[in-house]
Order: C-alpha cells, then structure tokens, then sequence
C-alpha cells in the first residue's frame, strides 16, 4: 500500500480554503485518484463538499457556547483547544478509509490553529512525517506590494510554528486580471521589482524596516513563489498536486499506476 500524504489548507478567513479542499478533491476524483477530505473547523456552517472526516462530530461550537456561556470569538477559541482532545477519534477514522491523500480543511481564522498548541499538536500526532501545508495568500491582499510582503510574513511565521514542508498558494486567481497575476509572480522572484514597489506605496520612515522584511523573506528559498489556484476549471490544481507529488515521491506520479 502506498503511503499517505495530508494536505492541509492553511489561510487567513474566507481565503478560499474550504473551496479549495472541495475543488482539489473533486479534481482527484476525475482523475480516479483517491481521497478524502477532512473538516477541521468546529464553527464551519456552509461547507461546499460533504466531508469524510468531520471534527462537527466531536465538538460544536454551539454547544460550547451554550454550556459555557461564551460568545462566538471565546467559544471558537476554545473549540480550538479542544480539537487535541479528539485527535486519537480524528486518526481512527482518517485510518478507516485507506486513502492515499487527506486533504484537511482548517479553522476559518489562522490563528486558531497556527498559533495556538493544538494545530501543531495535531499535524505531528497525525503524521509527521508526510504532510505539507498549502498555504493560502488571498488574492484580494496580494494585489499591493506591501500586503504581499505581509502576506508572506504570515506564510513564513506558520511555517516556523508548523515545520512541515509548505507551499504557497495565490487564491481565488480567477478573480485577478492575467497582468495582475504576472505582477505578483513578478515580485515573487524579482527582490529589486518588489523592493522599489515597496518604496513606492511606503513613507521614507519605513525603508529600513521594508530592506530587513524583503532580507529575510529573500533569506528563503521559494518562499515568495506563489501557485495561482481558482474554483473556475480547477485552474492551478494540476501544478499544486504535481508540486505536491514531487515533494514526496520525487516526482512519481499516482496517475501512472
Ligand atoms: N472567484 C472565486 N471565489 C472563491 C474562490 N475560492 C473561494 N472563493 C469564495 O470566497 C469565499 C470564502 O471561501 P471559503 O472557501 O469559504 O474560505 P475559507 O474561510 O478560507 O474556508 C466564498 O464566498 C467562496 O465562494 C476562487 O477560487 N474563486
Ligand atoms: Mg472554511
């Protein structure tokens, strides 16, 4: 048997996550690949697929609001803390299907699961050693110099708290004009292009704070190249999955089999 791979879907709220483990798996499925997807958002209301694994079946986050008095931000907060006591339930039924991809849905906020123990508690004790984060940049906060540097400040900070291996996603490229996506690849290997966009858009007082952002963010290696990804014609999936692929296989390809 082959063995698994977890892809978890990692982005600032309404960033396309949710869209994105529905349209990769739909994506699979054409292909006759084999996957599941798993709900890891306690608060999640309208989720476009039916998930496989669903931690709703654990943990809701009406019920800790009610029995616990709190408001949603408090209750989403702790629903997250909550998600390490069902990681053994979580891995149980994940191990049910057999499957060669899992391809896991996260918390609407980030927050929630980069920066708080459980996300990281739960990537390690599911597999360490085969997952990798796909991380989300929003088109609508890439489209400026400065909120793709800030973006990809967010990407590097959840690489350092999670340590997996991680790539980065433009999303919801669909929505952007083909100039507007040749500028954010632009600045994505261009340090001198991003560097003067920067200047522009920034007052004087920042320019020694924005030469030590782009020094660390240029300090690592494919951090600022984005894969362009949109619900429309499932563009992107192809390259995300091969890129995927080549992270753990060296390149074979499940569709050869
Ligand atoms: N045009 C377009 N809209 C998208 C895409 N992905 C997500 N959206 C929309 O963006 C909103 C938030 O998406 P969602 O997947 O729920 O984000 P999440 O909070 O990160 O899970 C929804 O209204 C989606 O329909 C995309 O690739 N293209
Ligand atoms: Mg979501």
């Amino acid at each position: 048997m082959k063995q698994e791979i977890f892809v978890y879907f990692i982005g600032t709220a309404g960033s396309g996550k949710s869209t994105l483990t529905h349209s990769f798996k739909e994506w699979m499925g054409l292909r006759g690949l084999d996957a599941i997807t798993v709900n890891l958002d306690p608060g999640a209301e309208n989720l476009p697929y039916d998930p496989d694994v669903d931690i709703r079946d654990w943990i809701s986050l009406k019920e800790i609001m009610d029995s616990y008095g709190l408001g949603p931000n408090g209750a989403q907060i702790a629903c997250a803390d909550m998600l390490a006591l069902n990681t053994s339930d979580v891995k149980n039924s994940i191990e049910s299907f057999k499957t060669d991809y899992i391809l896991v849905d996260t918390p609407g906020q980030l927050e929630l699961f980069v920066f708080r123990e459980a996300g990281k508690y739960i990537v390690k004790f599911l597999n360490p050693q085969r997952s990798i984060i796909a991380y989300l940049v929003d088109h609508a906060l890439a489209k400026t110099a400065s909120g793709f540097v800030s973006q990809l400040l967010l990407s590097i900070s959840t690489n350092f708290r999670l340590g997996q291996p991680q790539i980065n996603i433009l999303s919801k490229a669909d929505m952007l004009s083909k100039e507007e996506i040749e500028q954010v690849e632009r600045w994505g290997h261009d340090p001198d292009e991003l560097s003067n966009a920067i200047s522009n858009e920034k007052a004087s007082v920042y320019r020694e704070m924005s030469e030590g952002l782009l020094q660390l963010i240029n300090g690592f290696d494919n951090q600022s190249k984005l894969f362009p990804t949109g619900k429309e014609d499932y563009l992107g999936i192809e390259d995300l999955y091969t890129s995927i692929q080549l992270q753990f296989e060296g390149g074979e390809d499940l569709m050869k089999d």
